[in-house]
C-alpha cells in the first residue's frame, strides 16, 4: 500500500512536470519581438535603431522563438525579405554569439552550406528571405530590415 501511494505521488509529480513542460512556450511572453520594416539598414544602424526604441537587436534562442518570429514575418507577408538579428562573429571569426548578451549561440537555424563567410566579409546573421527565413551570415554593411526585442527585465 505504501508502494502504491508512492507510485501515485510519483505520477502526480511527473504530471506536474509534464504540464509545466507543455506550458514552457508561455515564457515567450516575457520576450517581445518587433519586426522593423520601415527602412533597410546596416547591421550597425539596426543595432542603434533598436536601442533608440528602448529595445535591442533580437536574439533567436530557441526553435519556439524562431517559429514565432517566422509567423510574425509571414503575417506581414515579408517572408521573401531578410532581417538582421543580434548574431555576429565580429569578435571571434567563426564563433557566433549574441552581441547583446555575449552568449555563444547554442540554438542555430542556418540554411544549408551556411555560415560560409562569403568573400571573407560576412559576420552578421540575418533571417534569410531567400532560404525560408533560415539563417545566413551576411555582410554587416549590407542593408536589411531587422528584428528588435524588448530588453530583459532587471531584478534587484
Ligand atoms: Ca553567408
Amino acid at each position: 500500500m505504501v508502494c502504491l501511494k508512492s507510485l501515485v505521488l510519483l505520477f502526480i509529480v511527473l504530471n506536474v512536470t509534464l504540464t509545466f513542460g507543455q506550458n514552457a512556450p508561455v515564457q515567450l511572453l516575457n520576450k517581445e519581438f518587433k519586426i522593423q520594416y520601415f527602412a533597410k539598414m546596416t547591421w550597425f544602424n539596426a543595432h542603434l535603431s533598436c536601442l533608440d526604441c528602448g529595445g535591442q537587436l533580437a536574439s533567436i534562442e530557441t526553435e519556439v522563438e524562431q517559429k514565432y518570429v517566422e509567423g510574425l514575418i509571414h503575417d506581414l507577408d515579408l517572408q521573401s525579405k531578410s532581417f538582421w538579428t543580434a548574431g555576429t562573429d565580429l569578435a571571434n571569426e567563426g564563433i557566433f554569439n549574441w552581441f547583446t548578451t555575449g552568449d555563444v549561440i547554442t540554438y542555430a537555424n542556418f540554411a544549408p552550406l551556411r555560415p560560409d563567410n562569403k568573400n571573407g566579409t560576412e559576420h552578421c546573421i540575418v533571417l534569410f528571405g531567400a532560404e525560408s527565413l533560415k539563417w545566413n551570415d551576411f555582410d554587416c554593411n549590407s542593408l536589411a530590415y531587422f528584428i528588435c526585442e524588448n530588453k530583459p527585465k532587471c531584478y534587484l
